[in-house]
Parts: structure tokens; sequence; C-alpha cells
């Protein structure tokens, strides 16, 4: 009896096809096409313009975490003011590029079309993301606005799709998403995630509310919905509208409201808890909770106002070290899944406050409902086997060796869609996706006493984890084994020349080795802070500090060569002046160049020079500067 349900089932399913997990919502048609067959994007732009595109693709994004960020502390949470903008980089964009679209055999033409680089910090990996406008009023099935994302960040293909496909399957308001492969001038370019984009059009189509005033993209982070974190912070899309009052209203109100009656009628409350208790779900971090941006505030007229939610390439346990914090700050309890809601959501808010922590009914009934209706592995894990089927041949296809290659192997892909969790090119790890939605949902069930499907609640419930490509904690990491050599070589080393008694300053590949830090890898670009020593990244993979920018020496001459003395080696200072740092070496006085400055005052560890040097009567130094013999305290407490 049960296989006969089990075989009806499995029909059920092929016959409704990929959109069958959605349901009966209604989609653009674009989207509803594009379940069962992928889209072939052709974009043609002037040649020069396509070689222009690949140097500016190629030079990869920074982004900026502006100077409060705290140095010591590389915990996301602690970042304050929303001011500076991460994304505010140059990135390609024409207008003149045509395109054609083929969906099931139908091909549509278009004449005019705006095609750009998109996905700013996604552009640090190496597949690049686009964004494509037709414009002239013309639309593809019901959008004219696209988002081409290669998600490099993840190893799936899956986050944002399934994503946009539990926003589509409840009916929220939102973005969708399918697959689409991207040509450009003829070359293949590769396999990307095709979604919509919250822009006027968008609103126009869905809202039928053209031209829209109150849409504002609240796109820089730390906006907590205040009239201090997003009056800037978040920005009208309309580039005509510069009158903001009604938006500071609105955050006004917001800031004052006493409970949720005060706001029911000029905030969709039910959608907003809604998209928390996906944050909650997903393991969110990349918008209201955490980061606090990827979200839109818009006002449909005459209705409430609704946030509206974009950019879903590091959801359902993608890179939770963002959660868990890292490095000196790593929480004690880094698994994410069983993270209580108040521990998840670090930033305690007014709004979080007056809608969910003082009387938390609301939301647990949101919660659960969501787990019930769209976040459950009963209805989730086929949808996912469906996807990862469909998608399959053109997986294979980018994997296959070229340099849109991206950072993730086949066998990566293959096992992180299923339970293994896998090393991230970011933020530690990814969990695989389904051992995310099992635990998370696991835990809601115990958490919230929901009954749930008895298949997944079963804790002998068997999956496989393939070892070989597992993410491994740097804490029980093992020091790679150093292969047996075959042979023995007696290698007889050069005997030194001359002895050296200084400490040579090393030769430098960043600023940041100045002070004793390591260089970034050549990859990892992404630049966390900015000092007196250049750009600064951070190693996830070792929980370091790094340095981006390469070492210069500077062009400085040796100061002290116009004195008839050379430059020092070493770092010990015996006397400072006008001039700069003195040093003591081969019992001569040297100048201290004063780019080891600050290497030298953390890295060395004077020294006592032998008393020898410093029985010699040594000139002076400068012509301001009197006998150091006599008048500098000498560091061996020798006078
Ligand atoms: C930065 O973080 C470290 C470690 O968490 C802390 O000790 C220090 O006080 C912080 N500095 C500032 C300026 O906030
Ligand atoms: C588009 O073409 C026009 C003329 O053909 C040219 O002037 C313009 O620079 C091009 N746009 C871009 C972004 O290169
Ligand atoms: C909490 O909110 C629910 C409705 O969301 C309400 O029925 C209940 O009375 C509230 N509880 C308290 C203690 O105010
Ligand atoms: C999503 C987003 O913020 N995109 C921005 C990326 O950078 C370009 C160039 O600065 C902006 O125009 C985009 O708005």
């Amino acid at each position: 009896m049960l296989t006969k349900i089990g075989i009806i089932l499995l029909f059920a399913y092929s016959v409704l096809g990929l959109g069958s997990y959605i349901g009966d919502s209604k989609r653009a048609e674009i989207f509803e096409l594009t379940d069962n067959d992928v889209a072939k994007f052709r974009v043609t732009l002037p040649e020069e313009e396509f070689t222009t595109l690949k140097e500016e693709g190629g030079k990869g994004s920074t982004f900026d975490f502006g100077s409060d960020f705290n140095f010591t502390s590389p915990d996301f949470n602690n970042i304050e003011g929303s001011s500076f903008d991460p994304f505010s980089q140059d990135s390609f964009k024409t207008k003149n590029a045509t395109m054609t679209v083929e969906i099931n055999g139908k091909i549509k033409s278009y004449k005019k079309v705006t095609f750009g680089l998109g996905g700013n910090s996604s552009r640090s990996f190496a597949k690049q993301g686009y964004n494509v406008k037709i414009r002239g009023n013309k639309d593809l099935y019901g959008r004219s606005q696209f988002k081409l994302r290669p998600d490099s960040r993840e190893a799936t293909y899956l986050r944002s799709k399934l994503v946009c496909d539990m926003h589509n399957r409840l009916g929220l308001p939102s973005i969708s998403a399918n697959y689409a492969t991207l040509y450009i001038n003829d070359e293949y370019i590769g396999f990307y995630i095709l979604m919509d984009s919250i822009k006027l059009r968008w609103i126009e189509d869905v809202y039928d509310d053209p031209d829209s005033t109150s849409l504002y993209n609240c796109k820089y982070i730390n906006n907590q919905l205040t009239v201090t974190t997003s009056s800037e912070g978040c920005v009208n899309v309309n580039d005509e509208v510069t009158d903001n009052t009604e938006w500071i209203e609105f955050l006004t109100i917001l800031d004052n409201t006493k409970s949720p009656e005060d706001i029911e009628d000029i905030f969709d409350i039910d959608l907003f808890l809604t998209e928390i208790a996906f944050e909650f779900l997903s393991g969110s971090w990349d918008h209201y909770l955490n980061f606090g941006h990827n979200f839109n505030l818009y006002k449909p007229k005459n209705d409430k106002w609704k946030i509206l939610y974009n950019d879903f390439d590091s959801e359902l346990g993608q890179d939770n070290s963002v959660n868990t914090g890292f490095g000196p700050n790593i929480k004690k309890n880094t698994d994410v899944p069983s993270y209580s809601f108040e521990e998840f959501a670090v930033k305690k808010t007014h709004l979080l406050d007056i809608l969910i922590f003082q009387n938390t009914t609301r939301f647990d009934n949101i919660l659960k409902n969501f787990v019930t209706n769209a976040f459950n592995p009963t209805i989730l894990f086929p949808h996912i086997d469906e996807l990862k089927e469909f998608i399959r041949p053109y997986v294979e296809l980018d994997k296959t060796p070229n340099e849109n290659a991206g950072y993730y192997s086949f066998a990566e892909w293959e096992a992180n869609c299923e339970f293994t969790t896998v090393d991230s090119f970011q933020y530690y790890y990814g969990y695989g996706l389904k051992y995310w939605i099992l635990q998370k949902y696991r835990y809601i069930c115990k958490t919230y006493n929901m009954d749930c499907d008895p298949v997944y609640m079963d804790e002998n419930y068997q999956y496989t984890i393939d070892k070989s490509v597992e993410y491994k904690s740097p804490e029980t990491q093992q020091s790679p084994e150093q292969p047996e050599p075959t042979t023995t070589v007696d290698v007889v080393l050069p005997q030194p020349t001359e002895t050296i008694i200084t400490p040579e300053v090393p030769q430098y590949n960043c600023w940041a080795e100045l002070i004793g830090y390591p260089c970034c890898p050549s990859h990892n670009k992404i630049v966390f802070s900015h000092d007196g020593n250049g750009d600064w990244g951070y190693d996830f993979k070792t929980n370091q500090w790094c340095g981006i920018t390469p070492f210069v020496a500077p062009a400085e001459e040796c100061w002290s060569e116009i004195y008839g003395y050379s430059c020092c080696k070493g770092c010990t200072i015996y006397e400072s002046d006008v001039d700069g740092n003195w040093g003591y070496e081969d019992g001569k006085w040297c100048g201290i160049p004063s780019y080891y400055n600050i290497y030298c005052s953390i890295n060395s560890k004077p020294t006592s020079p032998g008393t020898s040097m410093l029985i010699n009567t040594v000139d002076q130094p400068s012509s301001t500067n009197a006998d150091p013999i006599t008048d500098v305290t000498d560091p061996s407490g020798i006078r």
C-alpha cells in the first residue's frame, strides 16, 4: 500500500513538473515558461565594448567596510554607521546591446537593451553577474528587467531558486527565479540563475503603479528601519524624487510605535514577520536581522508599506560563520540550525521588540505556518531532487575546466545539494542544503511543539555524507601530511661567505607584512579595512587579517646619506632626531628608513649591541645632533 502511494506521488510530481512545488501562485509568464526549459539569452555588443566588459569584469570587486570597522574584531554585528556605500564602484554598462531570447524553441528579439555587470560584492568571484534591461516599452513574457547571477558564493545553484520558490509558493510579493544560459557575441559565457529585479518597471508590472515615487531600496548596510539608520540608508529608486518627507514620516512612526496596533494600518506587519521568519529558517545574514540590507520598502497606492526582499545567494546554511562570529569572537555554540530566534536575531531593534519580543505569539504562528506550508523536507526534498536533475547537464558544462569554472567542483555541487557541508570561498563553510533544512525543521518542530513528519523527525533517518569533499573545521583539521620522500638526497648547503650580524629587513610582498601580518591569498581581494598599510582583507581560513596592497619600497632616498651615513639593515633605534631614527650597525651610525617604523616598533626586540661597538668613538650623526655616545642613553646601559 505504501509503495502504491509512493508511486502515485512520484507520478504526480513528474506530471506537474518543476513548478509543482510553487503550486497555483501566479508568477510572471517568463518564470512559468522556464520551469521546464532553460532560457537562452544571446546578447550582442559592439566588439570593443565586449572587450571593455571583459576587462572590467576581470577586475573583481572591492568593498570597504569603512574606517569605523573594528580592526581587531572582525565581527560583522559590530559594524556601525550606514553612510558608506559598499557598492560604490564603477561597473561596465552599455545601452548599445541587442538581444534574442529562446525559450521552448521560440525566439524573441530586442533591439534596445541595456546590459551591464551586476552583483557588486559577488564580482569578487571569477564568474560575473549581469543585469539586463529591455527598453522601448517591450518585455519578455511580463518582465523587462533581469538579473543573471552566477551565485558563485555557493556550490549548488539552488539557493536563490529555492528561496524565490518558497516566496512564490506562499504567495508573498516577491521576485522569482529560474535558469538561463548566456552568450555574448556568440561566445558561451555560462549558466546563470535568471531573476527579476525590484525596480520601477517591476512595481509597474506587479502593482500597476507606473513611475512610483514610493519605492526605497535599502542597499547600504545596517538599515534597521529607524530614522537614524535608514533615512539615508534607504534610497528612493525614482531619480526624480528629491523629497523624502514621506519616508522620514514613516520611519518616525516606526521609531515611536508602542504596539503593533499603532502601525497596523500603515505597515504590512504580517509580511514583515513572514520575512523575518524566512531569515530565521534560512539562516540568512544578509537581510534585516544582521547586515541590514538587501530589501526594499514600497508603498502601493492606497495600501500599507511592504517589505520586499532581494538577493538570495547566501541562504539556507551558506556561510553561517557570519552568525557564529569568527576569529576571536567565535561563539561557543556554532550549531546555527539550533539557534533560538533570540540568539539568531543579534540586533534587538525597536521594531523587533514591538513586533516580536514583547509578545511572540503572532510571530510564532507565522513561523509555524511557514514551516508547515513551505519549509519542510517532505515537500522541499523532492523539489530539490527535481531541480538538481534539471540543471545537472548545465552544471557539468560549467564545471568543465575553463576560466569560468568557479570555485566549487562538480563533486562539491553534487554533495552540497544533499547533506554534505563543504568548504566555502569566503566564510568557512556552506551546510549541505538538505542537511540545513532537516536540522532547522527538526529544531523548529521540537521547540514550537509542532506536529511534524515522523520520517524526518526520526533521528535514525539515513543520509550519506561525501567525506572526500566534506568541510573540516580549522579546529579539527589535521595539518597536511608530508609525502614520504622516495629517494634520499644529500643536500650540501652553500657556506655563507660572511657572517650577518644585524637582522635583515626582509623583502615584503605586501605592506601588512611590515607589521607581521601575512599577505592575502591572490584570489582574496575583498577589502574589509584600510589604513596606512593599505587595504586589509580577512582570511577566513586562518582567521587572520591579511594585507592586500602590494609592498612597493618608497621612492624615498636614504635620508641619512646626505649626512654621509648609509641606511640601516636592522631596526634597533639608538637615537631619534628631527631627521629620523638612527641605528648603529657594524660600528657605524646609520639611518633607519621611515617606512621601517611600523615594522620596527612591533617586531624588533632590541638587542644590546656588542660592547666593542660602543667604546668606539662615533661621529656625530647629524649637524643638529650631539655626540650620541655622550648624549644618548645607550640601550645596553653601558655609558
Ligand atoms: C575592538 O574589538 C576588540 C576585541 O573584541 C576590543 O577589545 C576593542 O575594545 C574594540 N575596539 C574598539 C575601538 O571598539
Ligand atoms: C554606444 O555607442 C555609441 C555610438 O555608437 C558610443 O558613442 C557610446 O560610447 C557607446 N556606449 C558605450 C557605453 O560604450
Ligand atoms: C499576544 O498576542 C496575541 C495575538 O497576537 C494575543 O491574542 C495575546 O492576547 C497577546 N498576549 C498578551 C499577553 O498580550
Ligand atoms: C545592487 C547594487 O547595489 N548595485 C550597484 C552596483 O554598483 C553600481 C555602480 O556603482 C550601482 O549602480 C548599482 O546600483
